[in-house]
């Protein structure tokens, strides 16, 4: 309006439009402008602590730059979005892997080492941001690197945990959790949006009324409201300009402080119920692969999704002449698991209801919009939530699910007549306490539904959602559940955490093209018996056994012999993932090396076995299994005839910056769940990428990466997913030998070996070997469920090949090499251009670099 007014304005856009330089001086100047000024810092007077911040506040300006610019970018061309749901973002630290995709890296090395400081040095002052709690998260976070780098415009939405995976400390030998207050001083790369905020309503009652149309309408009141408001975490791409954007929910008291529900007098009381609403952010259920049925993790999961709707739909209908029937051409969302799956009925209530769509025209954009994908077959992850509870909570989510339920039984009370699939498909569980069961309402709201590796996507149709699938396939449509083989991000988990190997690849293909093409590593094959190569490699393999040993020195003041074949088991603790083998087999070794003289001792291979992973903190077994470990390596590494040929530590505190250590470092890693229970697994890629060898089941993704990599690979042994129900089925009736290697193991544990002056804790051994023996329980099977001691026999073979192959070095090079070199189809790059191509029909937009 006013000319002088607009060419003001004008010239602060130029002034906007100016970009930050990367040259290592530009850097610098940055740096310092950051210490002082956004600091406070002196030239005096800082930290390392403050020379990480500063570091990081320089990369956040250019992460804004480029996110800010891809998504101007995205908006112009109106593209298709993919917006990714979940609970948890195991995101690891940022610094290092945004120098990397950045580009960065050369001009931050000068930089810094011009002034005197070591780049390593700074990534260790970054607290290791723990949103998650094991590989679903984890997998999460790869999406996301591989959306950007593959230039698709594509979201995270979740959760800002204020308190992220607890710290796990081991105070005589028992886990004991601390909390873990990521958030402490700030994170640089977190921007918080105060502008940015969405009401979400909880509780309260639904009224009929009149809409602003004047129509009938149904309206969802009272209760408590509380705002969801934006912190973005911006996800740069590698080799391409484009920044994602990982947005996450923090709750906030409503901003008006509304004193009429309370008297002034009251007024404390009010400042506490507004504080109450920061609940609903606070924390992240340290639960894997299981739920605890409660209260707050439900509103949890309502209060982000509903603001990732509200969200994704404000983006949708701010373009110019929107129509709804549009928004499966521009909007795809796929649902983490069960944790978001409120969504089928969320979004739904903002069509019709908020929105004013039609409840056909808005049940036909839901289930083309929405996407579910399942990650465990343990039926005790498959939420169901008591009807009684969500209808307080979500009154009138539970009206649309009850209408949603009652229109597909009639039309499959049609189809099939009343039976027992009716019960089966029902959105409702019967019984004592009617619940709501959320894989169903997921698949039934969902255009597609996908597994995370081969056997898994099997096993979901057969066993999981079997009469689902066979709904799909009398209906036309068995390729609405589909296999989407998981993956890894070879920046983080080969680039980052292992520079030396990523050097070897880049200077033996001319290029570092195999950092977004994995399929070009092939080209590694031709040297795989080549001697040069050969000299290389161990020599990587040496320097990471080198951080490897700096770390344990450290964090367990261990000393570990850097020629010993390192053996190493990180993940969740869990039965079925059988942790517990891992240790028996232990005890085995040992027990075999105090038989051997002095003289047969030299020959046999030294081997360090590094067990790490937390346990849910109710889960009773699964703690008890790490202090078994503990126990047991207290003893063989304080035994002078064994000490120094066999080493077993548990490693405290498993998390992604410690993962980053001890992958690179593997010569072999432990990947031994019961056939038919791990959906995928994902540390098995990372570790192969490294150049380690797998001992492992026929479960999961093992299978595939046998298949990619030759079976000469890897070390294979236990029982067929096919065959458990039998084995389960013959120990019922009591039939179930028992190995006398492992007799002789569970004998010594009885003995109290391991429990010297620890009554407690021998009970407990005791009765975790007792269940492994106690072959029929009443009615159901309660005993050895995870076959540990049908599979052990063939796990010690399996272990004396691995022994007897590492004794020929060239050989081993040779295998290492050829495996990590196959390992193509697992970096989530493929993972996500098939979820793109298949679920979601998102095309890669790459903006340019001048906009
Ligand atoms: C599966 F159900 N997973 C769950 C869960 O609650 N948490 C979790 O981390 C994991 C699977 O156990 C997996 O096999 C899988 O690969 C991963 O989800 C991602 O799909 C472990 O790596």
């Amino acid at each position: 309006e006013n000319p002088d007014q607009k060419e003001k304005m004008e010239k602060l856009w130029k002034l906007m439009e100016t970009y930050e330089p990367n040259d290592p001086e530009s850097i610098q100047k940055s740096f310092a402008r950051h210490l002082e000024y956004s600091l406070a810092c002196t030239r005096f007077n800082f930290t390392m602590q403050d020379a990480y911040r500063a570091a990081g506040l320089v990369l956040r300006d250019r992460l804004l730059e480029s996110l800010n610019d891809t998504n101007a970018y995205y908006r112009k061309m109106d593209v298709k979005r993919g917006y990714y749901l979940s609970a948890e973002y195991l995101i690891g630290r940022h610094m290092q892997n945004a120098i990397a995709n950045l580009d960065l890296e050369q001009p931050f090395k000068e930089a810094f080492h011009a002034l005197g400081m070591q780049l390593e040095d700074l990534f260790h002052e970054e607290v290791d941001p723990a949103l998650g709690n094991g590989g679903l998260g984890r997998l999460a976070a790869c999406f996301l690197d591989s959306m950007a780098t593959l230039s698709l415009p594509c979201w995270g939405y979740g959760i800002r945990y204020s308190y992220g995976m607890f710290k796990q400390d081991i105070q005589n030998g028992r886990q004991v959790e601390m909390p873990d207050f990521w958030i402490g001083d700030g994170c640089p790369f977190e921007i918080p949006r105060p502008d940015i905020t969405y009401p979400v309503r909880l509780y309260g009652e639904v009224q009929e009324g009149l809409n602003a149309q004047g129509e009938w309408c149904l309206n969802w009141v009272g209760g408590d409201i509380v705002q969801a408001m934006a912190y973005d975490n911006p996800i740069p791409g590698f080799d391409t300009y484009n920044t994602n954007n990982l947005r996450l929910w923090r709750a906030c008291p409503t901003k008006e402080f509304d004193l009429d529900q309370y008297s002034a007098a009251n007024f404390t009381d009010a400042v506490e119920a507004r504080r109450k609403a920061e609940d609903l952010s606070a924390v992240l259920y340290p639960n894997d692969a299981s739920y605890e049925g409660r209260e707050l993790r439900l509103r949890q999961q309502y209060f982000f999704v509903s603001a990732s709707l509200q969200d994704l739909l404000r983006e949708f209908i701010k373009r110019p002449n929107y129509k709804w029937s549009e928004l499966p051409e521009k909007v795809a969302v796929q649902m983490n698991d069960t944790h978001p799956t409120i969504a089928v009925a969320e979004f739904m209530r903002l069509l019709v209801d908020v929105m004013h769509v039609p409840w056909d025209e808005a049940w036909e954009l839901t289930t083309k919009c929405l996407n579910y994908t399942n990650h465990t077959v343990m039926p005790e992850a498959l939420e169901k939530w008591p009807v009684e509870m969500m209808t307080r909570m979500l009154p009138r989510h539970v009206q649309i699910i009850g209408e949603l339920n009652l229109r597909w039984i009639n039309g499959l009370v049609a189809k099939y007549g009343d039976g027992p699939i009716i019960a089966a498909l029902s959105i409702f569980e019967e019984g004592d306490v009617k619940k709501i069961r959320m894989g169903n309402l997921a698949i039934m709201g969902s255009n597609k539904v996908n597994g995370v590796a081969a056997l898994h996507t099997e096993i979901i149709k057969k066993e999981t959602f079997p009469d689902f699938y066979k709904y799909c396939c009398d209906t036309g449509a068995p390729d609405k559940i589909v296999n989407m083989t998981n993956g890894v991000t070879p920046r983080r988990w080969v680039h980052c955490a292992n520079p030396a190997l990523s050097a070897i690849f880049t200077k033996y293909l001319g290029s570092h093209e195999w950092l977004t093409d994995m399929t070009k590593l092939k080209g590694m094959l031709k040297f795989k018996e080549d001697p040069k190569l050969h000299a290389e490699w161990m020599e990587m393999k040496k320097t990471a056994k080198k951080k490897l040993a700096g770390f344990l020195k450290e964090t367990l003041d261990l000393e570990i012999d850097q020629d010993a074949l390192i053996d190493i088991q990180i993940k969740r603790i869990h039965e079925y993932k059988r942790q517990f083998m891992n240790c028996l087999y232990v005890i085995h070794r040992y027990q075999q090396l105090k038989k051997m003289s002095p003289a047969e001792r030299e020959k046999v291979q030294k081997r360090v076995v590094l067990i790490g992973g937390k346990a849910a903190s109710a889960y009773v077994n699964a703690k008890l299994i790490i202090k078994l470990i503990n126990n047991v390596g207290k003893v063989i590494n304080n035994d002078p005839d064994t000490g120094k040929l066999l080493k077993l530590a548990f490693v405290p505190n498993y998390r992604v910056s410690a993962a980053e250590v001890l992958i690179p470092a593997s010569d072999i890693s432990e990947h031994i769940s019961t056939a038919g229970t791990e959906a995928s697994g994902t540390s098995n890629m990372k570790f192969v990428m490294n150049g380690g060898l797998i001992v492992g089941t026929m479960d999961g993704a093992n299978i595939e990466i046998r298949e990619e990599c030759g079976e000469d690979t890897m070390f294979i042994f236990g029982c067929l997913e096919h065959e458990v129900a039998g084995i389960a089925a013959k120990a019922k009736e009591g039939h179930y030998p028992i190995d006398s290697r492992l007799q002789a193991v569970f004998q010594a544990i009885r003995n109290g070996e391991f429990s010297k002056g620890e009554p407690e804790a021998h009970a407990e051994f005791c009765s975790l070997v007792d269940k492994l023996c106690n072959t029929h329980g009443a009615g159901t099977w309660d005993g050895d469920r995870y076959l540990v001691v049908h599979d052990f026999p063939s796990f010690v073979d399996a272990q004396a090949k691995v022994d007897a192959t590492y004794a020929d070095k060239a050989k081993w090079c040779k295998l290492s090499i050829q495996a990590a070199s196959s390992m193509a189809k697992f970096s989530t790059d493929r993972t996500i251009s098939e979820y793109a191509d298949v679920i979601w029909g998102v095309k890669p937009a790459p903006r340019p670099m001048e906009m």
